[in-house]
């Protein structure tokens, strides 16, 4: 009888297990020993996230052998997710306060790792809380950014949300509190801890908490995956002063006019950044926060 063949998504690991997800099944998985042996020379073995190709046993409903890993087009190591399209990055409007040098740095690094960052703003309650942030939101938004205004608490921008997650692989990250896991409450099916029980968990254990890619509610195409909070992130190797500017899209479109070539648009002469913050042309405070990742890179050597 011929086997038959499915590709799908590993969407988490556990107790020698794999779970993949194929034509919208969730299939019960274990190794092919050949595959099993060509993983143990990688370092990393299968990641979540992972695209596979699965026979289907024969009179069991959901169980399969994996046999194959398909290319991978990216691979993140904290959290350990392969094949990642794009990171939620949430942010609060209160309790914590947004961090903007957190955000911007968080931008630069995604799009080093040619990873499309969406921007969300929670926790905007009120009109008044939208209002007050709507300045932040435009400066964002002219710089190219997707920038989803949502309040997870009133249920709202919930429906927007989930358009611009569907049929992608979507890590989130942000400060502990923002409301990561209240929001993914709303957009898949799976219940997660929230508030200070999932701190106080988290606090008290030791092991690593398994990264799991869960599947879109509404019988939607896609997978999310939770990540605890954190305050701060290093900067990849690969981003330097001379090309922290690039990774920078409000800043590019004005740099290449400037005076010389390679400007880090500081202290050199007519720069058409400089030029374009000092008009109002080019958001001041954001312009600040490049200047003091610059300087932060330089101070790296
Ligand atoms: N007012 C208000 N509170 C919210 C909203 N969303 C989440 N919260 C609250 O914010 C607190 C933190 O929410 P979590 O979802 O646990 O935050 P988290 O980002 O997952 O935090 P960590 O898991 O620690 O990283 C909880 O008490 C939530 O009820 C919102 O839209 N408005
Ligand atoms: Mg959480
Ligand atoms: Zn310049």
């Amino acid at each position: 009888m011929e086997e038959k063949v499915l590709q799908g998504v590993l969407l988490k690991a556990h107790g020698g297990f794999y779970f993949v997800q194929a034509a919208s099944q969730l299939y019960t998985c274990s190794l092919r020993g050949r595959l099993k042996q060509e993983l143990k020379q990688e370092p990393l073995g299968l990641l979540v996230g992972d695209k596979l190709l699965l026979e289907v046993l024969p009179n069991e409903t959901a169980a399969g052998v994996i046999t194959e890993r398909l290319p991978r087009r990216n691979f993140l190591l904290r959290p350990k997710i392969a094949n990642v399209d794009q990171c939620l990055v949430v942010l609060a409007a209160e309790h914590p306060k947004p961090d903007y040098l957190l955000l911007d740095r968080l931008l630069v690094c995604l799009l080093a790792a040619k990873i499309q960052p969406i921007i969300c703003f929670n926790k905007l309650d009120k009109p008044q809380k939208l209002e007050k942030f709507a300045p932040q939101m435009a400066v964002y938004r002219q710089a190219g950014f997707v920038v989803q205004p949502v309040s997870a608490l009133q249920q709202q921008g919930i429906d927007e949300l989930k358009q611009l997650l569907a049929n992608k692989i979507t890590v989130v990250a942000g400060q502990s509190g923002v409301g990561k896991s209240t929001l993914l409450n709303q957009v898949q099916t799976q219940k997660l801890l929230t508030g200070s029980i999932s701190q106080k968990l988290q606090r008290g254990r030791h092991t690593t908490r398994m990264v799991e890619l869960l599947p879109l509610a509404d019988g939607a195409q896609g997978w999310i995956a939770d990540t605890p909070g954190f305050s701060r992130l290093n900067m990849p190797e690969l981003i330097t002063t001379e090309n922290l500017a690039e990774f920078w899209p409000d800043l590019q479109n004005f740099g290449c006019k400037c005076r010389f070539d390679g400007c880090r648009h500081d202290k050199e002469p007519d720069c058409q950044v400089k030029a374009a913050v000092a008009e109002g042309r080019l958001d001041k405070l954001r312009y600040q926060r490049y200047l003091q990742l610059l300087t932060s890179l330089s101070e790296k050597f």
